[in-house]
């Protein structure tokens, strides 16, 4: 199976908020499936991906992030 990457995201809000990370995510290159959660702000993203790409993906777009176990 492939690797699973989980991000503690910060300013999401709204449903709107969790469209655009989740969209952000998708386009990253290796990345094949991503879910976030609004409740507890955390992204679940499966794919062969490297991790600095993610967060720096969602700092352009106003929503820092950092890894989590
Ligand atoms: Mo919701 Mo988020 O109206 O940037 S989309 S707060």
């Amino acid at each position: 199976s492939l690797p699973l990457h989980r991000l503690q995201v910060q300013g999401a809000t709204c449903g709107g908020c969790v469209k655009s990370i989740e969209q952000t995510l998708k386009s990253v290159a290796g990345v094949s499936e991503v879910s976030m959660d609004l409740a507890t702000g955390v992204a679940s993203v499966i794919g062969v991906v490297e991790p600095k790409n993610l967060t720096d993906a969602l700092d352009r777009v106003g929503f820092p992030a950092t890894l989590i176990r």
